[in-house]
């Protein structure tokens, strides 16, 4: 055996044991199911079929631009945070957002798509990317909004995540997780001591809430009984939880904390379910989120300008990059000649 490659699966398949010579495509799919069906993880050597590649590559991949688009609501606040203290968080905390992007990207790239492939889909405005980045960060509230709601969401959201059936992906996502973490409490903490302040910072708050709030609902994706991706993936032990069980955990947890914060959430229709045993919430609305996914938010066009601009800026980086390590691998080869 020459490789991992050419590994095939035992027909008492455990997870993580290494698949032994195959001889037809059953075989793999049933050892592929018997991983999945014990929450064992599909590492990038095993088989798989190309539709759990496939989605892969597309959640990963939109994960990571979602990294990345990310980083300019708050890096547009960084030359105005209002004290050291503040710049120097939200500077690691953009930075984070960038390191996320990456790890994701090494992620995709162990599934056989190239980094290259993945930026073009992004600067061509083929990839998707999550919906609330294409919103504007007004004025310094925003950004412990951002942090408290946007990031509160995210955690939600991925620390299923870390139990995904895909090996990268899972170890990817616990690092983020404990950042993530992070960030949702430097943007609570930031907030209550606006609380603290005086009444216009209070309004500033409020205000940045009611902007934010039905924009983070929508983030955990389309209602389960609209969500085409949703029942696949949970099969594949990808989801864990799906987008309307994650998004009422997400209400339940935030409604104590705005009540300590002090700001009121803009839905007249949230209020505690005593028979359910969750909070109950008003519509979310769909077009708005449909039409923001399809290119006509606020600032898709700004983002996307954005990045497609930093990439160009960085060509004589990534140039540089590869002639010194062109140059130092033939001086490698000559030396060993
Ligand atoms: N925005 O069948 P569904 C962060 C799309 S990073 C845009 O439910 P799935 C952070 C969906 O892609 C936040 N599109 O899909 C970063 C699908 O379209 P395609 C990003 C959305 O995959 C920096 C279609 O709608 N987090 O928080 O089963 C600073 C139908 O949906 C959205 C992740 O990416 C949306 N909000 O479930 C601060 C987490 N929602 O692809 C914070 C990983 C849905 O079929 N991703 N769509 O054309 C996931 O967990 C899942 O992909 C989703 C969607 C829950 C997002």
């Amino acid at each position: 055996m020459y490789t991992q490659s050419f590994n095939v699966p035992d027909a008492d398949a455990k997870p993580g044991t290494p698949l032994k010579a195959v001889p037809h495509d059953a075989a793999l799919q049933a050892h592929f199911d018997a991983v999945v069906d014990a929450d064992g993880k599909i590492e990038p050597r095993d088989w798989m079929p190309d539709a759990y590649r496939k989605t892969l590559v597309r959640q990963i991949s939109q994960h990571a631009h979602s990294e990345i688009v990310g980083m300019l609501p708050e890096g547009n606040w960084i030359s105005r945070a209002p004290s050291l203290k503040r710049k120097a968080i939200l500077v690691a905390k953009v930075q984070d957002e960038g390191g996320h992007g990456l790890y994701l990207y090494s992620a995709a790239e162990t599934l056989g798509t190239s980094r290259d492939q993945m930026f073009e889909a992004l600067h061509s405005g083929k990839a998707k990317y999550s919906s609330i980045f294409n919103y504007p960060t007004l004025t310094w509230a925003d950004v412990g909004v951002v942090g408290w709601l946007v990031d509160g969401a995210a955690i939600m959201n991925q620390i299923p995540l870390c139990r995904c059936s895909f090996g990268p992906y899972a170890r990817a996502m616990i690092r983020v997780c404990k950042e993530e973490s992070f960030h949702q409490r430097q943007g609570y903490e930031a907030l209550l001591t606006m609380m603290q302040g005086t009444e216009e910072q209070k309004a500033m708050v409020q205000d940045a809430v009611n902007r934010w709030w039905w924009k983070c609902l929508a983030m955990f994706g389309p209602p389960d009984a609209d969500s085409p991706n949703s029942v696949q993936g949970m099969r594949w032990g990808i989801k864990r939880i799906s987008n309307d069980d994650l998004r009422q955990k997400f209400v339940d947890a935030t409604v104590p904390q705005a009540e300590v914060l002090g700001v009121t959430l803009p839905d007249p229709d949230l209020k505690w379910n005593e028979a359910r045993g969750h909070h109950d919430h008003g519509q979310i609305d769909w077009d708005e989120f449909w039409a923001v996914v399809n290119g006509d938010g606020p600032c898709n066009k700004e983002r996307l300008a954005t990045r497609v601009k930093a990439w160009n800026d960085g060509a004589w980086v990534r140039d540089a990059a590869l002639a010194h390590a062109a140059r130092q691998q033939a001086r490698a080869m000559k030396e060993a000649a």
